[in-house]
């Protein structure tokens, strides 16, 4: 981790390496197939992801429907669990 980097740098960082650790290990290198994607949600976001059956997620994010997720389909899950996120420490705040 470079030095001087703040927590939000390197939060993002994380999340982009994420990705492509996980799009590497088999088929194209800059996608992720629905097992890598699977890998990648029970290793990296178990607790996030629980309620969504894998299937009915990596259709609802695939926009060109080829059965695998790029970066930016990716992003798009990340965008999704920010937003649920956000909302739960919205709700949080009100109490
Ligand atoms: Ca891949
Ligand atoms: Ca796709």
């Amino acid at each position: 981790m470079a030095e001087g980097q703040s927590e939000v740098e390197q939060a993002i960082v994380t999340l982009v390496s994420c990705f492509y650790k996980h799009a590497g290990e088999e088929g194209q290198r800059e996608t992720l197939t629905s097992e890598e994607f699977n890998k990648l949600l029970n290793e990296e976001l178990p607790q996030l992801t629980q309620d969504v059956p894998l299937e009915d997620r990596l259709k609802e994010l695939d926009l060109n429907k080829d059965s695998e997720l790029n970066f930016k389909e990716y992003w798009r899950l990340i965008g999704e669990l920010a937003k649920a996120k956000q909302k739960d420490l919205k709700d949080k705040k009100k109490k």
